[in-house]
């Protein structure tokens, strides 16, 4: 699926487009059941396991930032990981075993759709090696108003960035301000709908609010080598579960290949996510409750 120049783009910048990497028909089924569940939120009124609600939700205008998890909200989004094009990228960037992270369906809305503060993902969940991605599946066109993903080409080689606020909690954002932060250098990944971004899970990264009168749904896949054990941090539904759950749950999890129950370590700078902002449900809670400061003003 993906030439050998791209895979080599993908290690040197830490991000890639892909363009058709699901067939019109997944497409069509994913935008029909992310537009049944967006019509279902009419009727929700705070935010749940399932929707995070967005500033002036209501029942006439459904306004989402998020859909969550959605690989355990509908089976296509399982199937769609395991059985399309993403799976032979996934194959190909981090190898024969992996495992999903996590999943979530970013559904910034039209006309203002919250802006995602840049960090780095790995700042959320270190693990014992940094074979670790996030794709980001258009379910719309992606353009340069509804609030596109931007990253800084090379950071997934540079260093993690400190992630708390002035209140002295993780904020699961940098601070603008920073001086390893270089802004200037940001690219912005545009593209057809069923097109996907890659981005390395310690690439900085960030998308302004949606400015459009379309919504920019984009449905996120993060995935880890299967050797790739959390030093912490992940989905907090994870740490609630018990220890047979918990293992029970990886193998749900994983999408191809075996378990490895020998973590491969690989020297790599870590930061833990503590303490934790009053919020932890959704990086838009962390971001606002934790009292990042914005790069989008
Ligand atoms: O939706 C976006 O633009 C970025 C999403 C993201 O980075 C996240 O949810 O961690």
């Amino acid at each position: 699926m993906l030439t050998s120049e791209q895979i080599s783009a993908y290690f040197e910048n830490g991000y890639l487009l892909v363009e058709d990497v699901v067939t019109p028909e997944q497409l069509r089924r994913m935008q029909d059941i992310t537009h049944e569940f967006i019509d279902r939120s009419r009727h929700v009124t705070a935010s749940n396991d399932v929707y995070d609600l967005d500033e002036g939700h209501n029942s006439e205008t459904p306004k989402l930032t998020r859909i969550k998890l959605p690989h355990k909200q509908h089976p296509f989004f399982w199937d769609v990981v395991k059985n399309s094009g993403i799976t032979e990228v996934l194959r190909q960037l981090v190898g024969p075993n992996a495992v999903l992270q996590t999943s979530k369906l970013n559904a910034k809305a039209p006309g203002g759709g919250a802006a995602v503060e840049w960090h780095q993902d790995w700042a959320f969940y270190p693990h014992t090696n940094d074979d670790m991605l996030a794709f980001g599946v258009f379910l719309e066109d992606v353009t340069e108003e509804n609030g596109p993903l931007q990253v800084i080409p090379g950071s997934h080689k540079g260093p993690v960035l400190d992630h708390s606020s002035a209140q002295g909690v993780f904020c699961g954002a940098v601070d603008p301000t920073d001086s390893d932060f270089h802004i200037d250098k940001a690219v912005t990944i545009t593209g057809k709908a069923g097109s996907m971004s890659v981005h390395h899970a310690r690439t900085l990264h960030g998308s302004a609010p949606n400015v459009s009168d379309r919504a920019r749904l984009m449905l996120f896949y993060e995935c880890c080598a299967a050797d790739a054990w959390p030093l912490m941090g992940g989905s907090a539904y994870i740490q609630r579960l018990s220890q047979q759950e918990q293992w029970n749950d990886f193998l749900d999890r994983m999408i191809i290949g075996d378990p490895v129950l020998q973590p491969r370590m690989k020297e790599a700078p870590v930061r833990l996510p503590y303490p934790p902002a009053a919020d932890v449900s959704s990086i838009f809670k962390t971001q606002k409750s934790g009292g990042a400061k914005s790069a989008f003003i």
